[in-house]
């Protein structure tokens, strides 16, 4: 079915709409795909509906001394006709926009998860060792006659990723609403304060014409450079609250990341809060204490661990993902784990935004579901594979 969509061919409207942008996965062609179908089809019947109105309308015209036409008042084929493909229409369309939605907001459990921080007016991101990008690049780049760089202006942040990686992101502002825009990708997500959003994405596989050149060496190098805007209006230099993100060879990511590696590891930090705040009520070895223990095990209490939902009090569920996680910190007695005492006290206010990130890190990597698993481990391969035939499974499901 995506297929389908994916490989229509670029007609008009999809040059004029889409210009020099191409769709840079199958979900972003689907995007595409939809979008013309739907514009086709509204074209089609603005005309046929003008058209018609305007021949009904000097076809029965009055005209002196001719009688009006008695008009029926009913034709129940024509009715039915008239309600039956408008509805149907639509309900083609929502079809395949929910499916194409869903398959941008759901992301496969092996992604790497990239954190990304808005704030007025810059993007940061967070790669899964606690690194951030410190390289940047203005608009163009620009040398004097001794071929020195002279580019001037707003350096836009560069986020490296891996090409053929499922990446998937998780956001949040410090401040206003943002929005964080890829074209290429054909999605854009409201960024919020206070809890966090997110999408998924996979990369291309670069092929030799996948260039970009390095703005200080003037290096043709391999890779592909995406624009990343902000699509929220959020203040005087919102037009500017742009990044780019740049896919690259896996052995370049990795050396990106061993060159930029940090302080502390954010898995060893969050350990770190565990052992000073939490590990008096929580175990992360299976073990039941004041509250749950934190790693990933079923036993008589229920079930435990990042991933997986968690049993209310009040009988309800709850899926235990990051922004669970965060709300269990911040406000332990909106949700209540079945079977023990809202005895957790508020950590707002004395944990950072960077604490909280860090507890999740450390939570999330006492899980079997932890999404991270395998970005962080030596061989690069092992995530890779694992990303593969998650894939290949989803395929062969649909
Ligand atoms: C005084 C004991 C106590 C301390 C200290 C404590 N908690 Fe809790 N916590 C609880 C209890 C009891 C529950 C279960 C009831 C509930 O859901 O609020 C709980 C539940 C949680 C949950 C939900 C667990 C799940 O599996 O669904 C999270 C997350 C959590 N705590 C995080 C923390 C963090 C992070 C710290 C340290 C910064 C901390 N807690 C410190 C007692 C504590
Ligand atoms: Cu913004």
């Amino acid at each position: 079915m995506m297929q389908t969509l994916a490989s229509a061919q670029p007609d008009i409207l999809q040059k004029l709409i889409f210009g020099d942008v191409p769709a840079a996965s199958e979900a972003a062609a689907w995007s595409d795909g939809l979008f013309l179908m739907i514009t086709w089809f509204s074209i089609f019947f603005f005309v046929l509906l003008m058209s018609l109105m305007v021949y009904f309308t000097i076809k029965y015209r009055r005209r002196p001394g001719v009688p009006a036409e008695p008009s029926p008042h009913h034709n129940l084929l024509l009715e039915i006709f008239w309600t039956v493909v408008p509805s149907s229409s639509m309900l083609v369309m929502f079809i395949l926009g929910f499916q194409g939605y869903t398959s941008k907001v759901v992301s496969p459990d092996s992604a790497m998860e990239l954190k990304i921080q808005g704030s007025k007016w810059s993007w940061i991101a967070t790669y899964p060792n606690g690194a951030t990008s410190p390289e940047t690049q203005a608009l163009s780049r620009v040398v004097d006659n001794e071929n020195h760089v002279v580019t001037e202006g707003k350096q836009y942040p560069i986020f490296y990723v891996p090409e053929n990686t499922d990446i998937k992101l998780r956001m949040m502002s410090t401040d206003v609403i943002h929005s964080f825009w890829i074209p290429d990708y054909r999605t854009k997500m409201d960024v919020i304060p206070n809890r966090y959003t997110g999408f998924g994405f996979s990369t291309p596989i670069l092929t030799p014409n996948d260039t970009y050149v390095h703005q200080e060496t003037g290096q043709v190098m391999p890779g592909r450079d995406m624009w990343v805007f902000c699509a929220e209006y959020c203040g005087d230099d919102h037009s500017r609250m742009a990044a780019t993100i740049r896919v690259v060879p896996r052995e370049l990511y990795d050396q990106k990341m061993a060159d930029w590696s940090v302080k502390l590891d954010p898995i060893d930090a969050g350990m770190k809060i565990w052992t000073q705040l939490c590990k008096t009520c929580h175990e992360t070895n299976g073990t039941r204490l004041v509250g749950p223990t934190w790693n990933s095990v079923k036993n008589a209490d229920g079930q435990f661990g990042f991933g997986y939902e968690a049993l209310l009090e009040d009988g309800s569920s709850v899926m235990r993902d990051a922004n669970y996680y965060r709300e269990s910190i911040l406000d332990p007695n909106a949700k209540i784990v079945k079977g023990f005492a809202p005895a957790m006290p508020s950590y707002q206010g004395q944990l950072s935004e960077e604490d909280i990130d860090n507890i999740i890190a450390f939570i999330q990597s006492v899980s079997d579901r932890n999404p991270n698993a395998g970005e962080d481990s030596e061989s690069s391969d092992a995530g890779e594979t694992e990303g593969e035939t998650e894939e290949a499974e989803a395929g062969s499901d649909s």
